[in-house]
């Protein structure tokens, strides 16, 4: 047995889902996006379009802006859930029903290899592959990321024919304004 484990933790990548619908939502998802490239324990690797989504799970709200990002950090996973959570805080969610209106909600997909199950975090999202407002930027940025067995492009494909799962359009505009909002990243 090895007395000694190394403190330098392993990088992973890690998938992310960003959404607002109150008040200035492309600026929440900027805000939120600078606010996890600026830790140091995380770096954005790529961030697909905005797109406008119907709510799902609860109708009667308005429209939402949804994005996803691949991050690399160094965080476990309790930490980085610990890292986004404060950031909502940070930039003003306020406590609302379940499925309800927020004016920011960051959401941990996918963590590399780990699956886990817990009240606080399970992983992969348990609800992702029913979600086109998930499934759709993902397959931007990630599509031959496998859950459940399937590939995200081919997930999202087959969401997109069924009925009743919403609308899903990428917004041009809001989509050119996150990305003048942020630095550089990496391979683009
Ligand atoms: N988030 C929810 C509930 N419903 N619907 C859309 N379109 N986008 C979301 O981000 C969303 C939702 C709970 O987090
Ligand atoms: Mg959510
Ligand atoms: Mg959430």
């Amino acid at each position: 047995m090895w007395a000694y484990q190394s403190r330098v933790a392993a990088m992973a990548e890690a998938a992310i889902s960003l959404g607002s619908n109150l008040g200035d939502r492309a600026a929440y998802l900027a805000a939120a996006l600078r606010a996890i490239d600026g830790r140091p324990e995380c770096s954005l690797i790529s961030v697909s379009s905005v797109y406008r989504t119907q709510p799902w799970g609860k109708a009667d709200q308005g429209e939402f802006l949804n994005l996803c990002a691949i991050i690399q950090t160094r965080l476990a996973p309790l930490a980085l859930l610990d890292v986004v959570k404060g950031i909502e805080q940070t930039l003003g969610r306020t406590e609302g029903e379940r499925w309800g209106p927020r004016e920011i909600d960051i959401d941990l997909l996918v963590i590399d290899g780990v699956t886990r199950e817990s009240e606080t975090l399970t992983l992969p999202h348990p609800r992702m592959a029913e979600r086109l407002f998930v499934l759709a930027p993902l397959a931007e940025i990630a599509p031959e990321l496998v859950v459940a067995g399937q590939r995200v492009d081919e997930l999202a494909a087959t969401l997109k024919t069924k009925a009743g799962t919403g609308d899903c359009t990428i917004d041009a505009e809001a989509s050119a304004r996150i990305r003048s909002g942020l630095s550089p990243i990496r391979g683009s």
